[in-house]
């Protein structure tokens, strides 16, 4: 079910256009002209998956699975198995969300956590601005305070979104911004929180001490808050996304996934990966820098969208 009235497939495959022609064309490349689909032919589709992004062991389960209706199945024409195939990958991103509360909590807290540069700010803008068109009372709070810039930016965004900011100044106590920006939004009655937080995972056990108190803070206010903790991750790192997915998830509780910077990438194959090996639903998908480009994730038409 979706929140946000935002969904616009065109955006999307306009996004992943270099996904597609990395996954797709290479793969219908192989398929076309064949009328009946050889063992060897799908040894080099799961060639092709591997290759992009998608992992060795998903493209691996996926090509077994594959293997597997074939047998019982007589149509191996091309369609069909463009089918499978799709079908295959719906199937490996529908991870169970058990996260939606939106409509009981008020206010509703999210946490928005990603190391440095990978769209965290960007993202609380675009999603800020959602919930406002959904007739939701915003307020984002700017607990990134390790750079000088954050705070600006995040201005910024709250401007354009045109919704309520509890700002900081460099080197502030983050908790302290955090504890501000909800105890605002419970007294005058916001229906969602934004919490931008700083992201350095060079030093893990302080990230994981300065979650933790933010943590806290915000449960000393509201005790099942925050309602979502979402990992941001930047596709165009690849591999790397998956590293801070695991990195993230042993310091914290994740509950929710953005993926950005889908746009202009061909690893958008790596979606399928991070999903495999954290089993955490992807939330959000960034398809570009403006202030619409965030869509709601959802695994059919992610799937359609780099097969067509
Ligand atoms: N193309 C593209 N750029 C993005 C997207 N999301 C964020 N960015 C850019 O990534 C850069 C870093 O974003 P920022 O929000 O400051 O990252 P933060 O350090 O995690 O807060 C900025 O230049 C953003 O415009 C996206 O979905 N697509
Ligand atoms: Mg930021």
């Amino acid at each position: 079910m979706s929140l946000f009235k935002n969904f616009n497939i065109n955006k999307l495959k306009e996004g992943l256009s270099k996904t597609r022609e990395k996954i797709f064309n290479s793969i219908t490349e192989t398929v076309t002209g064949k009328a009946i689909i050889d063992d060897l032919t799908i040894d080099k589709i799961e060639e092709i998956l591997v290759s992009s992004d998608i992992g060795i062991d998903t493209a691996e389960r996926i090509i077994e699975d594959l293997r597997k209706s074939l047998k019982s199945e007589k149509n191996r024409s091309t369609e069909n198995i463009l089918l499978l195939v799709k079908d295959e990958l719906i199937k490996s991103l529908q991870v169970k969300d058990n996260s939606n509360k939106f409509l009981s909590s008020k206010p509703y807290v999210i946490l928005i956590v990603g190391v440095n540069g990978v769209g965290k700010t960007t993202t609380i803008g675009k999603l800020a601005n959602n919930y406002k068109k959904i007739g939701s009372k915003v307020i984002v709070g700017a607990a990134d305070t390790f750079r000088a810039a954050a705070n600006e930016q995040l201005d910024i965004w709250a401007k354009r979104a045109d919704v309520d900011i509890i700002q900081s100044t460099k080197g502030a106590d983050p908790s302290s911004i955090v504890f501000e920006t909800i105890k605002k939004a419970v007294d005058d009655k916001y229906d969602v929180v934004l919490i931008d937080t700083a992201g350095r995972l060079h030093n893990k056990a302080n990230l994981m001490k300065e979650l933790d108190k933010i943590r806290r803070v915000i449960k000393k206010i509201i005790p099942d808050a925050p309602h979502e903790t979402l990992l941001i991750v930047d596709a165009n790192t690849g591999q790397n996304a998956l590293i801070q997915a695991n990195e993230f998830s042993k310091v914290t509780d994740i509950n929710g996934l953005v993926i950005t910077k889908l746009d202009g990438t061909a690893k958008g194959g790596v979606v399928f990966q991070i999903v495999a090996k954290q089993n955490i639903p992807i939330k959000f998908i960034g398809v570009g820098e403006g202030i619409d480009d965030l869509q709601e994730f959802d695994a059919k038409a992610f799937v359609e969208a780099i097969f067509n």
